[in-house]
């Protein structure tokens, strides 16, 4: 059977995601970093940016975004579906993939960067696997660049250290019913959680000493995860697939409410920007939202991380992700909708699916582009 091209490498957040999901569905493929001449000279000028990862699929298609590379896989077809039939469920995979990027990347980062004394000699042969010996000095300074703008800051990293210790312990404990977050089957959320949980978290030297010992079901669920069957011997005959009737266990609460604790402040903040900069700048629909097409941020917010000031870099993918939530939420039938904002009030989620946007963002040619303009609460 031909092979998709997987363009990635083995640190990167974004490509542990697809690779996992790749494996979990059967997918054939073979992986190539970047510095394959093919990825600068065919792949690079297509999507009109150095950005990892990219499938090539046996047809010559490039698909890149995790987002669009996940969604171009279920619109196939798979063997495990990450989508969950239940209502509730999905829209949740949906939050876990948001905070996965806005709220977990924080950590991720952190304990990359902030600990590169330790672990230099891990990183530095990793980025120059990557990106080759010249690149890899240069491509780890623009990473470390990114701290400040995520909100990885003197002040606020004994918050991120506190939250990541915090959120290790709820997903643990969840991990003692259950091998995925809604049951047996991996889904958007746990592909979403798993970008930051194995490439940084999972495996740089530090953090990833810190998962074994303090959550070693955790640091189990990054194995399974990137196992190609389900992987999940020591659960017994628990019943494969999704939890039956959209059951949202017990254990979820408290993890969404951390996410919950996380996402809500910033993102009010941020769609609070968002519609200063309609007003003033007046983006037209299907315009990019950026000039460049590697530039993720176009602004800069003061916000706050649990209660810690900090100016957050402003980015359109952010919307996205978020409306993400919100689009799967509104498509659902009133019955449901009713037990998922039930839900909801308990998680301390309601602010997501009630803030106002001035606009949504949209994917295609592989940036975020505007999309419609929203008057009133999406
Ligand atoms: N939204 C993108 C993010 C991908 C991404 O951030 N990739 C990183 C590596 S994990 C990258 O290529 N960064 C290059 C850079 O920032 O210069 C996705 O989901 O695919």
């Amino acid at each position: 059977m031909a092979s998709h091209i997987l363009y990635g490498v083995p640190h990167s957040l974004y490509t542990g995601k697809t690779r996992a999901y790749l494996r979990k569905q059967g997918i054939a493929y073979v992986e190539r970093t970047p510095v394959d001449p093919h990825f600068r000279e065919q792949v690079v000028p297509r999507i009109g940016r150095g950005i990892i990862p990219v499938v090539v699929t046996p047809g010559g298609e490039l698909v890149q975004d995790t987002v669009d590379i996940l969604d171009h896989f279920e619109a196939q077809g798979v063997r495990a579906s990450a989508r969950p039939p239940g209502a509730r469920q999905r829209v949740l995979a949906h939050v876990a993939e948001l905070y996965a990027v806005v709220g977990l990347t924080r950590h991720a980062m952190h304990y990359r960067w902030s600990y590169l004394d330790e672990q230099r000699a891990f990183l530095t042969d990793a980025f120059t696997g990557g990106s080759g010996p010249d690149g890899a000095a240069k491509v780890m300074a623009r990473m470390q660049s990114y701290l400040p703008m995520l909100g990885v800051t003197p002040e606020t990293i004994p918050a991120i250290e506190a939250s990541y210790l915090a959120l290790l312990d709820l997903i643990e404990a969840h991990l003692v019913h259950h091998p995925y977050l809604f049951g047996a089957q991996a889904s958007l959320g746990d592909y979403g959680l798993l970008g930051p949980l194995f490439a940084h978290l999972g495996r740089d030297p530090v953090p990833a000493d810190l998962m074994r010992r303090r959550a070693p079901r955790v640091a189990r669920w990054v194995e399974r995860m990137n196992a190609p069957d389900a992987d999940m011997p020591e659960y017994g005959d628990h019943p494969p697939g999704y939890l039956a009737d959209d059951a949202v266990p017990d254990t979820l609460l408290p993890l969404f409410r951390h996410m919950a604790e996380e996402l809500i402040p910033e993102l009010r903040d941020k769609a609070a920007w968002l519609e200063s900069f309609v007003a003033e700048a007046d983006p037209q629909e299907g315009a990019p939202v950026a000039d460049k097409p590697h530039q993720r941020v176009i602004g800069t917010v003061d916000t706050s991380f649990r209660g810690v000031p900090f100016a957050s870099g402003v980015q359109p993918y952010t919307f996205f992700l978020w409306q993400r939530v919100t689009d799967a939420a509104d498509a659902l039938p009133r019955d449901g909708q009713k037990s998922l904002h039930a839900w909801f009030e308990k998680a301390g989620l309601s602010s997501l699916l009630e803030l106002p946007r001035a606009i949504r963002v949209e994917r295609g040619g592989y940036v975020e582009r505007w999309g419609r303009r929203l008057t009133s609460a999406p």
